[in-house]
This record gives structure tokens, sequence and C-alpha cells, in this order.
């Protein structure tokens, strides 16, 4: 089995519909990680064993998502040195507003990486990004995924052109 490169925490298993999409855009980018449900408020100790033996093993960076009163990513930001990546999750305050404060607000010395609600395929690009920092074949993934990005808004834009013009 490959050596996991990042590690994916959620608070429930109710989180996975929207953090598989981080496990995907890894998978997209060939990037081996982890993913566990474990929660800061419900099994406190589980975290901080999995954050403790994925360091050892080698993880680089750290998604944590969670909704609600969600601590899980300041958590993990307290119990590693590696940068973490928190993403809020909707379903309940005024769409995720109270999981987006819980998530973003730390306090100086211990940031937390914070994407847009629900932004799970974004945490795993930001992880990526961090990674390809130090790993050049990642950095040129990470550039054709730009180009690609750049292609289709530009295949878009003059569809809707020659449509216009034609009308
Ligand atoms: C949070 O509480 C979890 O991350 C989840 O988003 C929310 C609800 O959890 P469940 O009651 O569905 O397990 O800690």
């Amino acid at each position: 089995m490959n050596t996991p490169r990042v590690a994916i925490l959620m608070g429930s298993d109710s989180d996975l519909p929207v953090m598989r999409k981080a496990a995907e855009t890894l998978d997209g980018f060939g990037v081996p990680y982890r993913m566990t449900i474990g929660s800061a408020h419900r099994a406190p100790e589980y975290v901080k064993d999995f954050v403790a033996k994925t360091e050892r093993d080698g993880v680089g960076v750290f998604i944590a998502a969670a909704g609600m009163a969600a601590h899980l990513a300041g958590a993990v930001a307290g119990m590693t040195a590696k940068p973490v990546i928190g993403v809020p999750l909707s379903g309940n305050l005024s769409g995720g507003l109270d999981s987006l404060l819980s998530t973003v607000q730390m306090p100086p010395g211990v940031p937390v990486a914070t994407v847009a609600v629900d932004g799970a395929k974004n945490a795993a690009i930001l992880a990526v990004q961090m990674l390809a920092i130090a790993d050049a074949l990642l950095a040129d993934k990470m550039t054709q995924h730009k180009k690609c990005m750049a292609d289709s808004v530009m295949k878009k834009a003059r569809d809707l052109e020659a449509q216009l013009a034609g009308a």
C-alpha cells in the first residue's frame, strides 16, 4: 500500500457525502490518503492517536471537516506541526455559518487554512498545492489542472460568442 500523504478526518459519517469529493480529487491527482471519522467532542482520544500515528507514517497535510460547533480542524492543528486545512460543513445554522466561524476563528499561532463551506474539493486542491511545493511531478499536474480549467472556460466563451453571432 502507498504511504499516505494526506489525512482526511471528518466529525461524523453524516459528513461523508460532502467529503467524498476531497477523496475523489486526491485520487485524480494520484495522491494517496488516509481517511477516517474522528470527532473532537465524541472521540478526542481517537483523534489524538490517529493524528500522532498518521504523522509518524509520513502524512504532510491534514484536512479536517466538521459541522455545527466545528472544532475538529482546530483540535487537530493543536496536535500537529503539519498544515491543517479546515472544511466547515453546512447543515445547521445559516447554511454553515456556525461551522465556518468555529473552524476559521483560530487563536494566533495555530492557523487552520479554512476553505468555503462544504469546500471539500478545494481542500484537496490546496493540499496538493502544499505538497507540490516540494514535488515537481505534482506541480506539473497542478499546472495542467489550471490549464484544463482555463481551456474549459475559453471553450464555453467561444460557444456562447458563436451562438450569439448566429442569433
Ligand atoms: C459534527 O456534528 C459532525 O461533523 C456533523 O457535521 C454534525 C452532526 O453529526 P451527526 O449527529 O450526524 O453524527 O460534529
